[in-house]
């Protein structure tokens, strides 16, 4: 045993490289011939039915009205139930032709059961499942008052998606349907302060790569990785410090930094475009990709530059280096949309 170990270890890396050189082109090009393949074949969604949780605010609201617009049927799922039929009555306008308002908590096993089989009653059928309710905390780990507290990053990101998905997959598979996951950029980034969620966001990669294998051409599974989107979560919605949801701008402006923060309805958009065309991963904007090359690449400098940018405190400032260059620089007003840099959110 230890000795054919010990003889893989000398011969797999020569192997691989061999098999990069031999097959790396021809795989290219099969894999370019299926995108173009997908580009023209993107699946009609009218008269089909999408759920999505996480509805009721965000990127999760920005999904149901691009599926509207598409002609299929939405059932929609937050706690915040006013907040669910405003969207379903702008979702309708959009041109979905019936739309169905669910409220529930994703974390509890038996809710979720509960909206899939109440999205069969009333429709019949299921093609669509969106696993996009999701929360932050944004704390440095040793500052967390009880850590106990933050069960409820893994409950609502993890399990949230996992439980809908385990009662949604019998009807999926009938009209081979699709499920999509709504991860995260820093599900492979190590951004400070994200910890957990990074590994709640982590946790759902690796999830639904293997739910992948398993379940094989007949339910195709889109992941999205989104980098800073509009959304209640960057006007400042995360759990803090002691486990609280809280509003706050300023810790905010620490956590993205110099960074752009897209449109929602623009990242909706892509990740609805990709479901149709069987994409495997969407990752919004498309230019975080090359972050990824880095944290192959030279994951040391990677982390070495998240750490002067979010950890540390130039020239005895009070504030990390990313909200001092975003103070100084003013680029707040060039990289933020309005929605999200007003003192004052809509959140209840
Ligand atoms: N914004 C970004 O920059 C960004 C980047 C990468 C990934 N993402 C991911 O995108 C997803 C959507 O986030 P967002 O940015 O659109 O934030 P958001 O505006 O805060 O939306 C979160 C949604 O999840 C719902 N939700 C939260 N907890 C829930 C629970 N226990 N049960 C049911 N629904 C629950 C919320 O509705 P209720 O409060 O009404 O329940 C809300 O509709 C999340 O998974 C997030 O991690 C966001
Ligand atoms: C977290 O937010 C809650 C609610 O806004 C607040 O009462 C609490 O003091 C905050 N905790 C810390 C450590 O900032
Ligand atoms: C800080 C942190 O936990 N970073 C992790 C985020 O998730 C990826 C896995 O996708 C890890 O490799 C990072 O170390």
């Amino acid at each position: 045993m230890d000795l054919i170990n010990k003889f893989m270890n000398v011969a797999a890396p020569p192997a691989a490289l061999l098999f990069y050189c031999l097959f790396s082109t021809p795989y290219s090009l099969l894999k370019l011939l299926c995108s173009f393949f997908h580009l023209f074949f993107s699946e009609n969604v009218r008269g089909k039915v999408v759920l999505i949780t996480g509805a009721s605010s965000g990127i999760g609201e920005q999904i149901a009205y691009q599926y509207a617009k598409r002609g299929a049927s939405v059932a929609l799922v937050a706690r915040r139930e006013e907040r669910l039929h405003e969207v379903a009555e702008k979702s309708r306008e959009l041109g979905s032709p019936d739309v169905h308002v669910i409220a529930a908590d994703v974390s509890r096993a038996d809710e979720c059961k509960r909206f899939i089989d109440e999205t069969i009653d009333h429709f019949g059928r299921l093609d669509h499942l969106v696993n996009n309710a999701g929360i932050t905390c944004v704390s440095m780990f040793e500052e967390a008052t009880d850590v106990t507290n933050f069960g409820a990053v893994m409950d609502i990101n993890f399990w949230g998606s996992v439980y809908p998905t385990f009662y949604a997959l019998p009807h999926l598979r009938r009209n081979r349907g699709k499920i999509v996951v709504d991860s995260s950029a820093a599900g492979w980034l190590p951004m400070p302060r994200m910890s957990l969620y990074n590994a709640s966001k982590a946790a759902l990669i690796s999830f639904y790569e293997t739910l992948r294998v398993e379940l094989g051409p007949e339910v195709s599974i889109t992941i999205a990785t989104p980098g800073w989107v509009e959304s209640e979560m960057t006007q400042g919605k995360f759990l803090n410090k002691s486990g609280d949801m809280q509003v706050d701008q300023e810790v905010r402006d620490v956590q993205v930094g110099p960074f752009p923060v897209g449109y929602a309805e623009e990242c909706a958009k892509a990740i609805v475009n990709g479901a149709c065309r069987k994409k495997r991963y969407v990752t919004w904007p498309f230019w975080f990709k090359v972050m990824f090359l880095y944290k192959i690449l030279a994951p040391e400098v990677l982390e070495w530059c998240y750490r002067i940018l979010y950890v540390k405190k130039p020239w005895s400032s009070q504030h990390p280096t990313s909200k001092v260059i975003l103070d100084a620089t003013g680029a707040k007003n060039v990289m933020y949309p309005e929605s999200i840099k007003s003192d004052e959110t809509k959140t209840d």
